[in-house]
């Protein structure tokens, strides 16, 4: 069976990956632009200073991109710099304008913008109060949230928290990512605390009495285990309650598990929670977006583990082929949590590391990406005709951008984008989108 003829197909970014315009406007930089200065952060030193360069290049280049694919919905976030300079307190006049011009913009040409208020860009004027760290971060979010419902309110059908809160830990915890931190205890209160100042920013947007609808964006990176042995389960087992479960379990279910509390208390991180904070991670929501990319195979068999990337069903990138971890993560949130809400698949895609090969004909025939991205759809399709409530599909990424830590080196677009002129160029994959999108829409 074809997908719903009201199935939304779209494409998705986010501001701290593309619009570059850093300092400009009376934007103040973000984690990720300070972090990205200091040496030895990102592939070659790169920094999001300009990145794609859409605060300049979204009207006259992504917009026609985004109308000639044909999607009705373009997921992107905003800037929390951008329109609130400090942090807290006073909006910045050109940056609440520059969204509201692209969120009318997109509605004039019938694509929806969906809309994620924090995609891993704190303001660095927050950091400096101590971040996601501090439990101060609730209310500056939820103050951020309730600004930006009062701006756009009126005009943005789609809505979500935050995107991907395992980045936060990553950025206190492990360093790989802004603001650089390695604390493990770090880490785990950054994280809790970034999952409650969501429920801050669904509970502000209740306030607003909106029609539009409003949801979080979680990604699932499955574990399997490579074998039976007990060791290999228990690793499987460990995995996932640090990983995407940590963030299901308090939205999902109104908690952390057993597991993970005790382990984290006998580990000397457990996080400062208060009896609160659970009514508000488990505030109702009105989707889940679902971030899937793959799954993770495990085992404590280091050789195994090494050997794993040599053979088998492997992309270019050498990473596994595996298209039924939508299907799985599907089921998962189904079998684990009785989930209600429809489900937005809100970002997939894969990525092609260093110089993407530019055939005869002038193309990079990205073949691979087809490859990935149909095997996705096909599964998704499947969870669909099973009955399951999913809504949309979002490809990651319109265009190559600003990869975080990998900078331009790791290439997630469906565009090839040319960092120092800013022209951008379809691959073969955007012609495949295009033309797939438009026999579903037939
Ligand atoms: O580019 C990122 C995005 O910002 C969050 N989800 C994963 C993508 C690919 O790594």
């Amino acid at each position: 069976m074809p997908f719903p003829k009201n199935f939304i197909f779209g494409t998705a970014t986010s501001a701290g990956q593309i619009e570059g315009a850093a300092r400009e406007d009376g934007r103040t930089p973000s984690i990720w632009d300070i972090f990205a200065e200091t040496p030895g952060k990102t592939f070659g030193g790169e920094t999001p200073a300009v990145a794609c360069d859409s605060y300049h290049r979204f009207f006259d280049r992504d917009l026609p991109s985004l109308k000639a694919l044909g999607v009705d919905s373009y997921r992107l976030s905003i800037s929390w710099s951008r329109v609130m300079p400090e942090g807290v307190g006073p909006l910045n006049p050109k940056g609440v304008d520059y969204y509201r011009r692209v969120f009318e913009a997109l509605l004039e040409n019938d694509i929806i913008p969906n809309v994620t208020l924090y995609h891993w860009d704190l303001p660095q004027v927050l950091e400096e109060k101590g971040g996601w760290r501090n439990r101060d971060s609730i209310e500056w979010f939820g103050e951020y949230a309730d600004k930006m419902f009062t701006a756009y309110g009126d005009i943005v059908p789609m809505w979500s928290t935050v995107n991907e809160p395992i980045a936060t830990y990553v950025g206190y915890a492990h360093g790989g990512f802004a603001p650089g931190h390695t604390n493990e205890a770090w880490g785990n209160q950054a994280r809790h605390n970034i999952l409650v100042a969501h429920g801050k920013g669904v509970e502000a947007f209740r306030a607003h009495n909106l029609k539009s609808q409003i949801g979080v964006v979680i990604d699932i990176w499955k574990r399997h285990a490579l074998t039976n042995f007990p060791e290999d389960i228990a690793l499987m087992i460990d995995q996932d309650e640090r990983n995407w479960k940590f963030y299901c379990d308090p939205i999902l279910a109104g908690r952390y598990s057993d597991y993970i509390l005790e382990h984290l208390e006998k580990e000397g991180t457990l996080m400062e929670m208060h009896p609160h904070d659970f009514e508000l991670t488990s505030q109702p929501l009105d989707y889940f977006g679902l971030n899937v990319y793959n799954r993770v195979p495990v085992t404590v068999n280091q050789q195994a583990q090494m050997d794993f990337s040599q053979g088998g069903n492997f992309l270019n990138n050498r990473t596994e082929y595996y298209p039924k971890a939508v299907y799985d993560a599907i089921h998962l949130l189904h079998d684990l949590y009785d989930i209600k809400i429809p489900i937005y698949v809100t970002e997939n895609g894969t990525y092609f590391e260093g110089t993407e090969p530019v055939a005869a004909d002038g193309m990079v025939h990205d073949d691979d990406r087809i490859r990935y991205v149909s095997g996705f759809l096909e599964w998704l399709e499947k969870a669909i005709d099973e009955g399951f409530d999913v809504r949309g599909y979002y490809l990651w990424s319109l265009m190559d951008n600003f990869e975080w830590s990998a900078a331009s080196n790791f290439k997630f677009g469906i565009a090839t984008t040319d960092f120092a002129t800013g022209e951008t160029k379809w691959k073969k994959s955007a012609y495949f989108y295009r033309d797939f999108i438009k026999k579903m829409k037939a």
